[in-house]
Formats: structure tokens, sequence, C-alpha cells
């Protein structure tokens, strides 16, 4: 429902209503949420948070620019305390419309002088403006409007400033005829006297809003039983955080840590919750490009390397020296150099080794009888779901275009394949050689080829590449190979299952597997003479 048909049904309805005070965009935030059906845009809060005094020192266009930010922010109907009408009828139709173009369902207006000063400062010697002049303004603000629903209270200084009973209904009169939508009715006893003198006389001719600030002890039954249609707490939020912010910075000063005020303040969650934040990042998925989500690395590294002998002893084979540093130094350099900084490593063997600076620290606990699908399974639990993956190992070094031409892959899985795969050959290493839907060729350049079958033991008229132990998974991808890597180590007999096992698996239920030709360029490091050869790499 429109905000000023809400506010209408407010002043109209046949309970007594209430608005809460708010001066900013999270305080109305929080009016709202705490079940408030209206907000006082107050001056007196309004003036305070700018930090100046209730006397018009704000400009009245500073003052509609925190009211966008309070309309924007939240879905009830505001009333703004708008002073005088900040000049004479002329500023006030002005004011009107500017209102309504921000969605500010009413206004209210007092029958001051411009420059106003706050009603309970020395309201005595306040004076009153001409009722004819108020009139006119009521007239101008009624016949600018243009919502048939927007409002217009008229607020009646007559008590504040020392006149009786008979100037207040008096008055209340005149603006009625002269088309406001309802009275204010504002007195700075700590009774309620005034206001209900008021109510008795003036009875139902038009609904009645008062601001018990300084009759604050009064029961709020009393109210209703009056006919009161609208009560305003004025100014209880900007109290309510001025007390705590001063009892906050008092202790900061005093303590200089933030120990003390931890367990007093909201966490920022909170405050992330009230900004919304959680909207912006599901309108980020939604509308911007999937690669700014950017890619993370995973690297396998929880095995000891026990061919590398007493160089493994103290240390897993990630963190052997090689050329002056360990190894997993080198391919974090080669991870940063591609602009991937989110690394995550799963460390198993002598896991207190693995100690580099700006790596997340995955611990596979169970490595020493289980295969790497397990370590690749606590890695895709422990990595930022919301990221492109690359997977790699802790013993394979490799130039950083390799993991460029990952990353940069549309496909939602992929492998590095090296096409020198007869040098593995040769040298009589064990290797997972792969079968792919097109041999590497210049075609293979545009034409995305797929994986058909990956294994140690393929008979080398089908062999197209050796796999370099790279796998590149989407983000969107992650929760299908976590759940695939779950099941396989679920079935018997599947502990010691390894990477290419889960990618045959993948492929014969009809996930397409990416093979990205390259050649050379890497470095598996099993043997001490591979240890050797790095040096040089
Ligand atoms: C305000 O909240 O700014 C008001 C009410 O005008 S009072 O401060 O009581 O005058
Ligand atoms: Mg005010």
């Amino acid at each position: 429902m429109k905000k000023t048909l809400q506010f209408r049904e407010l002043l109209n309805s046949d309970n007594l209503e209430f608005l809460c005070e708010a001066h900013n965009g999270i305080s109305a935030i929080i009016a709202q949420e705490a079940g408030f059906r209206g907000i006082w845009g107050s001056g007196l809060s309004l003036s305070a948070q700018f930090g100046v005094r209730d006397n018009n020192e704000a400009s009245w266009t500073q003052v509609l620019e925190m009211l966008e930010f309070m309309s924007d922010a939240t879905r009830i109907p505001i009333l703004l305390d708008g002073d005088t009408g900040y000049g004479n009828f002329n500023n006030m139709r002005r004011l009107v419309n500017k209102l309504e173009q921000r969605e500010v369902a009413a206004v209210c207006i007092e029958d001051k002088l411009f420059p106003k000063t706050n009603s309970f400062i020395g309201g005595q010697a306040q004076p009153l403006a001409d009722i004819d002049e108020f009139c006119g303004k009521i007239k101008a603000g009624k016949d600018a409007q243009r919502d048939d629903d927007f409002a217009i209270v008229a607020r009646i200084e007559a008590f504040i400033a020392g006149w009786g009973l008979s100037e207040a209904l008096r008055r209340a009169e005149a603006y009625h005829a002269a088309g406001a939508d309802a009275i204010l009715i504002h007195s700075a006893l700590s009774t309620p006297d005034e206001i209900l003198a008021f109510k008795q006389e003036w009875g139902a001719r038009a609904p009645v809003v008062i601001v018990p600030t300084k009759y604050y002890a009064t029961p709020t039954e009393l109210f209703r039983d009056h006919g009161f249609s609208l009560i305003i707490w004025a100014n209880h939020l900007m109290r309510a955080s001025i007390a705590a912010m001063q009892a906050t910075a008092r202790t900061l000063a005093d303590e200089q840590n933030l120990l003390s005020v931890e367990d007093r303040v909201v966490p920022v969650t909170e405050v992330f919750r009230l900004q919304g934040a959680t909207e912006l990042q599901q309108a980020e998925k939604k509308y911007l490009p999937q690669r700014s989500r950017g890619t993370q690395a995973l690297v396998l590294a929880a095995s000891r390397g026990k061919e590398l002998g007493p160089l493994t002893e103290q240390r897993p084979k990630t963190m052997v020296n090689i050329g002056g540093k360990p190894l997993l130094s080198s391919i974090v350099e080669a991870l940063n150099a591609t602009g991937i900084k989110r690394i995550s490593v799963v460390r198993g063997y002598r896991k207190e080794a693995v100690d580099l600076p700006n790596l997340k620290l995955i611990d596979n606990d169970e490595f020493a009888d289980s295969g790497e699908l397990l370590s690749l399974l606590k890695g895709l639990r422990g990595v930022d779901p919301e990221q492109d993956l690359i997977v790699c190992y802790g013993d394979v070094l490799f130039n950083k275009y390799i993991a460029q031409m990952l990353a940069e892959s549309e496909a939602p899985l992929a492998v590095a394949i090296d096409t020198n795969w007869m040098e593995s050959a040769n040298r009589h290493r064990s290797a997972d050689y792969v079968r792919c839907s097109a041999p590497h060729s210049r075609e293979s350049f545009t034409t995305p080829v797929n994986l058909l079958e990956i294994a140690a033991d393929l008979p080398g008229n089908q062999i197209h590449g050796e796999w370099m132990g790279f796998l590149k998974i989407d983000a969107d991808t992650i929760p299908e190979i976590l759940q695939a890597s779950e099941r396989m180590l679920r079935e018997p007999g599947q502990r010691q299952a390894k990477i290419p096992e889960l990618l045959n698996r993948l492929i014969e239920r009809g996930q397409a597997v990416r093979g990205l030709y390259t050649t050379g360029h890497w470095l598996d490091i099993d043997t001490l003479d591979d240890v050797v050869q790095a040096g040089n790499f």
C-alpha cells in the first residue's frame, strides 16, 4: 500500500496508533523492524544527529536529503516534523512537492516563526504565528499536493507559549477549516492536563496527535480512553544512541582497548544485516560476470614422498628444498604470478612443517591409510564455494602459463594434458595417460576436446597425452565434484582411490571433462633424480 494511504489509515483508525522517531536510514530501519507502522522525522533528532541546534540551523534541503535515505530504507510512512514550513506559503508548497517526490507520507508544521526554537527551550517566550498567515500556509500545502492522500498535520503551540485552552481551540478550528488533516496539540507540562482539556473540548472534529515527551509518566491507556489518534515517541532512538555512544566512547578513552566494549556493541554482521548486505551478494551472483569471482587454488600435499628417503624424514615432499626454497614456495609463486592469491593446502604427513605464510591449511590426518581422493574431498570442503578452483599437487613444479590456461578455461571441469607423453614412457615412470575425443592438432586449439578415459595402462596407440595432475573446477561445479567424491569414498575398497578414478567415474556418468593440451613446462618430483633436475627448472 502506498505510504500516504498507510499514514491516512493510521490517522483515521479507531485504535490509538504510534509513531517512533528516526533520524537517519538505520534508525528508520530499526523503528520499522521493531514493528512501528510509521516514523516521526523529528526536527530535534535530525538536527542533533547533524550536531547542530533545533533552530533551523540545518537547511531544509539537508533535512530532505536525510529523509530520502530514511524513506528509501523503509516501507512504512514518514511524518516529517517540518518545523514552520521553512518559510512562508511559497516555501511550504515547494516542500510538499519535494516530500511527495521522496514518498514521504505527511508533514507537520507548527504555528511559530522561522527560525524556530525547540518547544522545550524557553517555550513561554516564543512568539506564535499569525493565524491567517498560518492558515494560508496550510492551504498552499494542500493545494500543492498531487497525491490526495498526502496529509498535513497542523501543530498548535498555544500551550507551549503560555496561551490557554481557548486560544488553542481557536487555532485548531481555523487550521482545520484551512484543510489540516489532523491537529497536533503540544504541551510542555509534566502532566497531561492541557492536552486532555483540549481533547475534551475538541471532541472528534479531526484526529488529534500528541507528543508525551514531558508527560511521559502518563499511562498510555488514558490516551486511548480519551480517543487520541496518534502518539509520537518523539526522540527516544536518538537519546538511546547518545547514551550508548557516550558510554562506549568513555570506556574506549579510559581503557585503550576494545575488549571491554566488544560485548556491549552489536557485531558488524548485525550492521551488515540492517544494511541488507545479503541482497547485494545475491544480486552480484545474478548480474556480475562469473569470471569476476576470481580463481583460487587447492594444493594436495598430504603424502610424505617416501621415495625421497631422508629428505622427507622431517618434512613432507612439498617442503623439500629445491633451488633454495621449499617446493611449495615455487608452486605458490607460480600461482601468485597468475593472480591467484587464495591458496589452500591439504597437509597430512609432518603437517607442522607446512608453515608458509598466507595459506589456508586444511588437515588430512588420515593421510597414512588413504588415497589422494580423500585429500581432495577434505580440500573441497574447505575451499571458498564462490570461487573457481584449480587443484594441483604439492610435488609438481609448473610454469605459470599452465595455471593461467586452466583459469581462463570456460569449461566447468578441465584437465591439463601434456602431449609430450613419450618422454615419461621412455623413462619408464608411472604416468596417467589419457585418451581424448580428438588428438592434439591445429583444430584442437579451436574445437573443444573432451577427455574420454584416463589410465596408467592405456595401450600406446590410444594415448593422446599425459595428465599433468591439474584440475580446474568451476565454482558451480564444486558441489557436484564434492558429492561424487563422497559417494565414491563411501564404497567399499575405495579408500585408496585416486583422482583419475574419480574422473573416469564422472565421464561414465556423462560429465564433460575438457582436455587442455599443452607441451612440457612441468615437472613431477618423484625421485631423488627429479630433485636434482628440478634445480634447473
Ligand atoms: C521534535 O521531535 O523535533 C519535535 C517534538 O518537534 S519536540 O521536540 O517535543 O518539540
Ligand atoms: Mg521539532
